[in-house]
């Protein structure tokens, strides 16, 4: 049946094959689907994830901490394989009830402590360590409202123009057009503010810039999505152009979008980890 022709029956039921990409792991009910523990490591910081943006936007805070002489910070980073659905084992879910990456336990307290949602773990390492979100009541407020924005912002990003545009297995022009639109429009948001300020607080890079950047940076450099980058002619964002670049010459983000990929590390449990890994590319 085209997809001009479908009439929503009056009982939505589930068709397990629907053709799309995530078709074998996607289901409309939540909660724990085997028996499976998590490792755990040395550190104060258990992160179980993979190297998406949302994934990355962590592992670039837990860099920058380090590289900012937070040696508390330190972290294992375990490897969360989506398309093999271990996001679904207990050990995971019992972390996060969402079943998503990533999910994170701080044991530097007396009592662990569990996260879910990248925004929240952000807000909860960089209050607990007093960096990267400014201290006067203006500047925190700009930076979370720019951190929410983000939070809000990137299901339209990733789960309307990337799944229609790159992933379904139809391309429906009505939904492709929605949400290049909406991609294209929160571009602009920042790039208006980028025009205004160096970085999306103020003048200050902080935890906004981050969960931002994991985003914006993949797109914008034509790393996300096919043809994404042309087909949304995202060069014309000429600040969030500069603030990419600014951004992306960090040496803790270039650590941090290492961890838990392929191309790079598939678990982190030191510093020493990216040596070895530098060492292995020197040949
Ligand atoms: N709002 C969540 C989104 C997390 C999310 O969408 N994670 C994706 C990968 S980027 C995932 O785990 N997908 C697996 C699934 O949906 O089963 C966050 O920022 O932490």
């Amino acid at each position: 049946m085209s997809d001009a022709e479908y009439v929503p029956p009056k009982v939505w039921t589930w068709n397990k094959e629907n053709g799309g990409q995530f078709a074998a792991i996607n289901r409309p009910t939540a909660g724990a689907q085997s028996e499976k523990e998590l490792p755990v490591g040395e550190h104060p910081f258990q992160l179980y994830s993979l190297g998406t943006p949302n994934g990355q936007k962590v592992t670039i805070l837990f860099e920058e901490l380090l590289e900012a002489g937070h040696s508390g910070a330190e972290y294992d980073a375990w490897l969360i394989n989506i398309r093999e659905g271990d996001q679904f084992g207990s050990g995971f879910v019992a972390l996060n009830p969402n079943s998503k990456i990533p999910a994170l336990l701080d044991r530097s307290g007396p009592e662990p402590i569990r996260l879910f949602e990248s925004g929240a773990m952000l807000l909860h390492l960089a209050e607990k360590f007093g960096a990267f979100i400014p201290t006067d009541a203006k500047g925190r407020a700009e930076c979370l409202s720019w951190l929410m924005w983000q939070m809000g912002s990137a299901p339209f990003i990733g789960g309307g123009f990337g799944h229609f545009y790159a992933y379904a297995p139809i391309k429906i022009e009505y939904a492709i057009d929605r949400y290049s639109m909406e991609t294209k429009r929160l571009f602009d948001v920042a790039n208006n503010r980028l025009g205004e300020a160096r970085f999306l607080a103020g003048d200050d890079y902080t935890i906004a810039d981050m969960a931002t950047y994991a985003w914006f940076g993949l797109l914008y450099r034509g790393l996300a999505y096919n043809d994404a980058a042309n087909f949304l002619q995202l060069h014309e964002y000429t600040n969030v152009g500069r603030w990419v670049e600014d951004i992306g010459a960090r040496p803790a983000v270039k650590r941090g979008q290492k961890v838990n990929t392929v191309s790079g590390l598939l678990e982190r449990h030191s510093a020493a980890d990216f040596d070895k890994l530098e060492q292995a590319a020197e040949g």
